[in-house]
């Protein structure tokens, strides 16, 4: 049997592009253009069950310490975009109470201390409705912003991601998050190949190993921008407030 691929529903046809006269964020590995509207910020997983101890991250065995740091960061990239009027999407990764949607290879990995839906200090671990699946109090979302609840490390497996950001117009996304080499570079890369153009705010994401987000930041931005681009909140603040 034949089995023919279905068409893709990209963020947009090769047709409509280049736009002109686009504000541009400076990156690397060059300057990032974007539109307005057309620009959203995904902020990845800033939950509790990776940020605290007696989390998911801790079970682990992180050392969940260097995460927290990021918080004022991804809060100023959030408010940014909100005094602009721009998308805020929250991603939070969890799973449903009976773990139907968590494939045991999945909750086996590894050697944790606790499993996936396992009791914990902030209720059964990456568990949605649970005290540690919400996002740090801090960056919580406002009414109105949307929450995407997911099962895997990318955001678009099996959400409505790709339909809400075709709903937004959407063209151009900003990462923030965590970790930056799980659930952040895999969702850059699914969002990479559904058309859109991508930039990681570079000091708004964070690894339990430093070494992975060096890597993960040069691997997206090398070959001329193959995944994505970088840039500091710094700059990504100033080209929105232009
Ligand atoms: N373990 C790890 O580094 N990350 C995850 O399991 N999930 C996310 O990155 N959100």
């Amino acid at each position: 049997m034949k089995v023919r691929p279905a068409l893709p529903t990209s963020a947009r046809s090769a047709a409509t592009w280049p736009v002109t006269d686009m504000p541009s964020i400076a990156a690397e590995p060059f300057a990032f253009d974007f539109k307005v509207p057309g620009i959203a910020l995904v902020v990845i997983d800033m939950q509790r069950d990776f940020i605290e101890p007696g989390g998911f991250g801790a079970s682990l065995g992180n050392d969940v310490g260097r995460l927290g740091a990021i918080v004022p960061t991804v809060k100023r990239l959030i408010e940014t975009f909100r005094h602009a009027h721009l998308p805020v999407i929250h991603t939070r990764e969890c799973h449903r109470p009976d773990l139907s949607d968590c494939p045991p290879a999945k909750r086996n990995r590894g050697a944790p201390s606790l499993r996936i839906g396992d009791p914990g200090p902030m209720g059964r671990l990456l568990i949605l409705g649970e005290p540690g699946s919400a996002i740090v109090p801090e960056l919580a979302p406002l009414p109105g912003e949307i929450v995407i609840d997911k099962p895997g490390k990318g955001a678009f497996y099996a959400t409505p991601l790709q339909d809400v950001l075709l709903s937004l117009g959407a063209t151009h996304l900003v990462f923030a998050g965590v970790t930056t080499e799980v659930c952040v570079q895999t969702t850059m890369r699914e969002a990479n190949d559904r058309g859109y153009d991508c930039l990681l705010a570079e000091d708004a994401t964070e690894s339990y190993f430093p070494e992975f987000k060096k890597a993960a930041i040069d691997m997206i931005r090398a070959q001329g921008a193959i995944v994505g681009w970088t840039a500091s909140v710094e700059e990504i603040a100033a080209a929105i407030a232009r």
